[in-house]
């Protein structure tokens, strides 16, 4: 059966992954992508930038074929290296152990191995191709060359995996309003660079007092937490680290308003992280050179247009990058369509409702905790009641793991949907906050009479499936 031809639009992380899964189930696929093919332009001149790839995602590239290739790019992270104002620093592990880690993956590279396999399954890219509006009626799309050139050509099924600015989203919208809202965070980021180690100028591994500090450890997610703002540092596979400083946007100090260049912004670091900045040997440069980049999340009532368009990944849904997953949603949504699609090739109005119904709650839940988790990260994780409430879910976890599983863990190492997880973290949360009254300490909590509470409160989780 010769199936519905698809015009994708986009080929980052999400329509990539998409393409090829399409392609594998027996689609044609076009996909326009407005920058040049990264495989040619060389993104080993660009500047590295790594997202946290888990379980979800990973779950997805499993299902594509491809996760193996994945893993041996990989930087494999532990637990958050959380390091305090007094120069001190503790891991928190994420897992209970080395199978519960995540994932530091270039974002270029795995784009590229995208587009590889993408091709190799069949899926036709253009580059320098850049959407500029869509006549849904006539089935036709505009789209601009790197050189500003108009054409306009025939479209297939339409899916919009553009980002978080998406051009497809504005054409629906124009054609008959999805409902959009955009909510700011307020907070923006920038992105400096850790070199490896055997790079770094002497000296630059002796703290304030000439003490010998080491080289970050590369088997973990780096977080300065600072309050009302922080950095993160994720590892390269060269031993470098991309860190991100994570900002107010606007307003009294510090935010990127009063922090306008690298004279400013080095002074600010000396004071809040002494230990970091040693470590960015080229600060000025890379705070003077490197873009402000905005936080906020995208809600929409509608993802398509009757059976005509659809949109995915950030197109759809952008959130704040908080809990790392944002690539890992949209990974999820690549298979649930895909599948959708193979089943009822014939229906796609069917098939886009569906996509909808199954992933809107979940891509709803996942915006939430990923708010909520900003605010974990920044503040709380230095925190001793948050400290508490953690330990004493990790003894719960130990002693009724039918029963107990951190919002963290269902949200990183399980298929669970977004949405249950946000909803059992919630009842979870209740109970612990009721069991500490308050206190600081976990071990002033009766344990017999903790699992007796919580087993009489919760119904077990859902068995897990692994793998
Ligand atoms: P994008 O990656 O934005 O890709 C969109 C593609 O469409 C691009 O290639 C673009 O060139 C192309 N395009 C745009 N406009 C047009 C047009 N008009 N015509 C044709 N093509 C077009 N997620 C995680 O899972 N883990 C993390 O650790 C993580 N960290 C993050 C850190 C930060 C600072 C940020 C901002 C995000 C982070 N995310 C993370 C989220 C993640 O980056 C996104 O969810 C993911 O990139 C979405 O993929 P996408 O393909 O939908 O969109
Ligand atoms: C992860 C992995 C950008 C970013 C990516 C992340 C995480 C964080 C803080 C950030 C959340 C966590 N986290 O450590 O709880 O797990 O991806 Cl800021």
């Amino acid at each position: 059966m010769t199936q519905q031809p698809i015009t994708l639009i986009g080929g980052g992380l999400v329509g990539a992954l998409l393409a090829q899964q399409l392609a594998q189930r027996g689609f044609p696929v076009d996909v326009y992508e407005k920058r040049a093919d990264p495989r040619l332009a060389g993104f080993s001149g660009g500047r590295s930038i790594n997202l946290a790839l888990a379980e979800r995602g990973l779950q997805a590239l499993r299902s594509a074929g491809l996760a193996d290739d994945v893993l041996q790019r990989a930087v494999m992270m532990r637990g958050r290296m959380v390091h305090t104002r007094d120069g001190r620093s503790g891991l928190q592990r994420y897992g209970v152990d080395d199978s519960e880690v995540i994932w530091s993956v270039s974002r270029g590279a795995l784009n590229m191995l995208l587009l590889d396999a993408a091709e190799a399954a069949g899926v036709r890219f253009h580059f320098g191709q850049s959407l500029l509006d869509a006549d849904f009626d006539a089935r036709r799309i505009r789209l601009a060359d790197e050189q500003g050139a108009q054409r306009s050509i025939d479209a297939g099924l339409l899916i919009g995996a553009d980002g978080a600015g998406s051009a497809l989203r504005a054409a629906m919208n124009a054609h008959a309003p999805l409902g959009e809202r955009v909510e700011s965070l307020g907070h923006a980021y920038k992105e400096l660079e850790i070199p490896p180690a055997d790079r770094l100028p002497a000296g630059a591994l002796r703290d304030s007092g000439g003490q010998r500090q080491f080289a970050l450890e590369p088997h973990a997610l780096h977080i300065w937490p600072r309050g009302g703002y922080m950095c993160i540092a994720l590892p390269n596979t060269e031993g470098s680290f991309t860190v991100t400083l994570f900002l107010p946007a606007q307003g009294a100090h510090p935010s990127f308003a009063t922090l306008p260049d690298a004279a400013a912004a080095g002074a600010f670091f000396r004071d809040e992280f002494p230990d970091l900045l040693p470590l960015i040997p080229r600060f000025a440069e890379d705070y003077d050179e490197h873009p402000v980049g905005t936080l906020s999340t995208l809600y929409l009532d509608r993802w398509h247009l009757d059976g005509r368009a659809l949109l995915v990944g950030d197109a759809a849904h952008a959130i704040v990058p908080f809990h790392g997953q944002g690539m890992n949603c949209g990974f999820e949504d690549t298979v649930a369509l895909a599948d959708l699609l193979a089943a009822e090739p014939g229906d796609s109005a069917g098939v886009f409702a569906e996509f909808q119904r199954i992933r809107q709650p979940n891509a709803n839940a996942i915006a939430a905790m990923a708010l909520e988790n900003y605010v974990e990260m920044r503040d709380s994780v230095a925190d001793p009641h948050y400290l508490a409430k953690r330990e004493l879910g990790a003894l719960l976890g130990e002693r009724a793991p039918a029963h107990f599983m951190s919002r963290y863990r269902m949200v990183t190492f399980t298929h669970l949907p977004y949405a249950y997880a946000l909803e059992r973290g919630r009842a979870q949360d209740q109970l612990l906050q009721q069991l500490l009254r308050g206190s600081d300490r976990a071990a002033d909590v009766d344990l017999d009479a903790a699992v007796a509470a919580l087993q009489a409160t919760l119904p077990p989780l859902p068995a897990l499936r692994h793998g």
